[in-house]
């Protein structure tokens, strides 16, 4: 039986991917962890407070509750790693190497995303490959070539179970994205609900990788089960659903908002990181190793956000 330790299991992913794991191994076997509670959370399931940067408390949790996986998603995401360059050093190199050393020193299984933001301006733009020139020019893309390698080298070197993704945008109407150059996409459709209107900060023709939440967590179920005599890769899949700019979702909206608007206030912060990654990845090594295939494109997506946050598409 799976017993599973999930690091920022209040974030983006964690929140989601948490009740998914609960559904699927059973409550009491996915202990969540974050650097503080959310006011009001219940005591019901197993949550203990981790700061990944604490190798012994992190060690003591694993331990206590004699886990068999870590799930590491706590990290700094690109926007705010570019505002705090030294404190997602800190956070998202020196969790992620606590967290490799509690799964050698346990024998853990190991999960933990990388993301597009591993490419840089001087990646192959379209149809990316698996493996290619990694020049990052962002502090969250320097973190997530160093976390790939990394992750291979406690593969290569200690024989862990490392797996990881290198995830697109992700869209989730549970809990918001922080501090992501992405985080537009989830914002345009609560804007689209409440104001028939958004300013993006991402220019109208920036194309980048997206991908709704349900398929980035099948995505982690389905590579933490492969069969690794399969794997060619390990810690770095590439793995996209949804190819977009601004102007696909409005267009995905005005379908359902017939009188939606888009506009632009261009952050020039996150358009420059939004232009150094890739306009779409190749997916064909996920696919082929462990057998990735997304189920939402922008359509089925649009429609399901939309949903979800509680607009009433059928009206
Ligand atoms: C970010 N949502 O924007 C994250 C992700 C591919 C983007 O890594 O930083």
């Amino acid at each position: 039986m799976k017993k599973i330790l999930v690091t920022g299991a209040l974030g983006q992913i964690g929140s989601e991917l948490v009740e998914k794991l609960r559904d699927i191994y059973g409550d009491t076997n996915v202990i969540g962890t974050d650097i503080r509670k959310r006011a009001g959370q219940s005591d019901e399931l197993p949550f203990e407070t981790v700061d990944v940067t604490d190798a012994d408390r992190l060690y003591s949790v694993a331990k206590e509750h004699q886990v068999d996986t870590i799930m590491h998603l706590a990290a700094l995401l690109s926007a705010n790693a570019e505002k705090k360059p030294k404190l997602a050093w800190d956070l998202n190199m020196g969790g992620l190497v606590n967290a490799l050393e509690v799964a050698r020193e346990l024998d853990l299984q190991f999960f933990t995303p990388s993301s597009i933001g591993a490419f840089g301006p001087s990646t192959p733009k379209d149809n990316t490959p698996q493996d290619t020139l990694q020049r990052p020019t962002t502090m969250y893309g320097v973190n997530k070539v160093a976390g790939e390698l990394l992750c291979d080298y406690y593969y290569n070197h200690f024989g862990l179970d490392t797996r990881g993704v290198r995830y697109p945008g992700l869209i989730s109407h549970a809990t918001p994205p922080g501090g992501g150059t992405t985080d537009y996409a989830v914002e345009i459709y609560y804007e689209a609900m409440k104001h028939k209107a958004y300013s993006s900060y991402i220019a109208e023709n920036t194309y980048m990788d997206m991908m709704y939440m349900p398929d980035a967590l099948d995505a982690i179920i389905q590579l933490m089960e492969a069969d690794p005599t399969n794997l060619k890769h390990r810690n770095a899949f590439n793995i996209s659903a949804i190819s977009a700019a601004p102007k696909d979702f409005a267009k995905a909206i005005q379908k359902y908002i017939p009188d939606f608007t888009l506009s632009y206030d261009i952050d020039p912060i996150r358009q420059e990181i939004a232009e150094s990654w890739p306009n779409h990845i190749d997916s064909s090594a996920a696919t082929k190793e462990w057998g990735f295939k997304a189920k939402y494109d922008i359509d089925k997506m649009t429609r399901a956000m939309l949903e979800h946050i509680g607009y009433k598409v059928d009206s």
